[in-house]
């Protein structure tokens, strides 16, 4: 049977919106009060209630998540040498380049495909002083046993956890694991505030620290006690994030049931395998991932992608190409493909599927059916 393509373009996701109305309210009161930014009651606002749904102690509001995470290394005052993944985001290594932190490689866990803790110590050097994991899709690194490296070494950790907005371990929020952990709130993720992002910490002292980090090192008028930056969220940010967080469970729960009929039509697919996640994760829901091996499937995940598009379906390659194979670090020792066998294979193998709470239950079936037809 011949499958029709989508009359509409299917995208990897689509932002949750509230309705205009909503943000209009929100809007009007800025505009009475003409506070458009640094950190008005809007801003005070988003940060208490993510304090509170994130289960963290501390909680700071970014411009972006990118920021975020430069202004964590900063404040822990990383320097030398970070040992971190191969498999993320460009953000989560450029952060470190600008804080003039030369990255590590270590690879990955073959089924996490986060940083793989087993091999993270042979990587230690007398240049070493952190640890930057990502929790990738949402799925956490192995949080106690990097927790005993840094322990041991006397390292700081970061955890970039731009995909695990809302995940727990045994009802512990991710937040919680580390020195500072970083949340994105770019518009292509399930809580939002079209850009922005947070950190979260459970040091109190860090808190003053971080608001002069991103607030140009500013105390008072007439105090200017370190090189900041501006790093504020603004107050039309805040107003979107206040309005996007009333839809954010509603959104997940959805998204865990088209989880749940991509599990069922695709998990017993020679040739596909799905991102396992622990039992005691409660998940993010950010992305839907699956990982194709070209020999068993009959055809390779690229040629998967390409032939997607002729069914106006856009999936994307999170996370390809990897970032040690970026210009400007694959001459790093720990960029050498052998270091990174893990890595490499995820990397030609992962395609982020279109994942968002409006695709109805036919579209995600069509989806699977467009998939299984390119088998050979
Ligand atoms: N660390 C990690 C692990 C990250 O994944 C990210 C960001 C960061 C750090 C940095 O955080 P931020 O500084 O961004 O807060 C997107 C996002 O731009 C990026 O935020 C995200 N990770 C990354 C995984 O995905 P692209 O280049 O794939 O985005 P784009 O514009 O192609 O969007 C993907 C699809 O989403 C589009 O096909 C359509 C849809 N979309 C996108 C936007 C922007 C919408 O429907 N509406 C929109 O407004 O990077």
């Amino acid at each position: 049977m011949k499958i029709k393509k989508f009359s509409q373009s299917i995208f990897t996701t689509r932002p949750i919106l509230p309705p205009v109305k909503e943000f209009n309210v929100k809007i009007q009161k800025i505009w009475q009060s003409r506070m458009l930014a640094n950190m008005g009651s809007q801003h005070r606002e988003l940060e208490k209630k993510i304090t509170r749904l994130l289960k963290v102690p501390y909680c700071s509001l970014f411009n972006n998540g990118t920021v975020a995470l430069m202004i964590a290394i900063k404040s822990l005052e990383l320097k030398g040498e970070v040992i971190t993944t191969p498999f993320t985001f460009p953000a989560s290594l450029t952060s470190l380049t600008w804080n003039n932190i030369s990255p590590v490689f270590c690879d990955t866990d073959p089924n996490t495909l986060t940083i793989d803790a087993n091999k993270i110590e042979s990587l230690i050097t007398n240049k070493t002083t952190g640890i930057l994991g990502v929790h990738v899709y949402g799925n956490p690194c192995d949080v106690k046993k990097i927790d005993k490296i840094a322990k041991k070494h006397k390292l700081k950790i970061i955890y970039d956890a731009a995909h695990a907005f809302g995940a727990e371990i045994n009802n512990v929020g991710i937040g919680n694991f580390g020195d500072i952990t970083m949340f994105s709130f770019h518009a292509t993720k399930l809580f939002h505030t079209a850009e922005g992002g947070a950190l979260t910490y459970k040091d109190k002292n860090l808190g003053q620290k971080l608001y002069l980090l991103k607030n140009f090192g500013i105390r008072n008028e007439e105090e200017v006690v370190l090189p900041g930056i501006n790093g504020k969220m603004n107050e039309i940010q805040a107003a979107l994030g206040l309005t996007v967080l009333k839809l954010f469970e509603k959104e997940r729960k959805k998204r865990g049931k088209i989880r749940k009929i991509y599990n069922h039509f695709l998990n017993k697919t020679t040739g596909i395998s799905l991102i396992d996640y622990p039992s005691n994760l409660v998940n993010s829901n950010q992305y839907f991932i699956i990982r194709i091996n070209t020999k068993k499937f009959g055809i390779s995940r690229d040629e998967v992608y390409e032939r997607f598009k002729k069914y106006n379906v856009f999936a994307r390659k999170y996370f390809y190409p990897l970032c040690s194979s970026y210009p400007f670090y694959k001459n790093l020792p720990s960029a050498s493909r052998n270091n990174l066998p893990n890595a490499y294979k995820a990397s030609s193998e992962v395609l982020a599927l279109p994942f968002y709470g409006e695709l109805t239950d036919h579209e995600i079936e069509k989806i699977c059916l467009i998939l299984l037809s390119f088998r050979k």
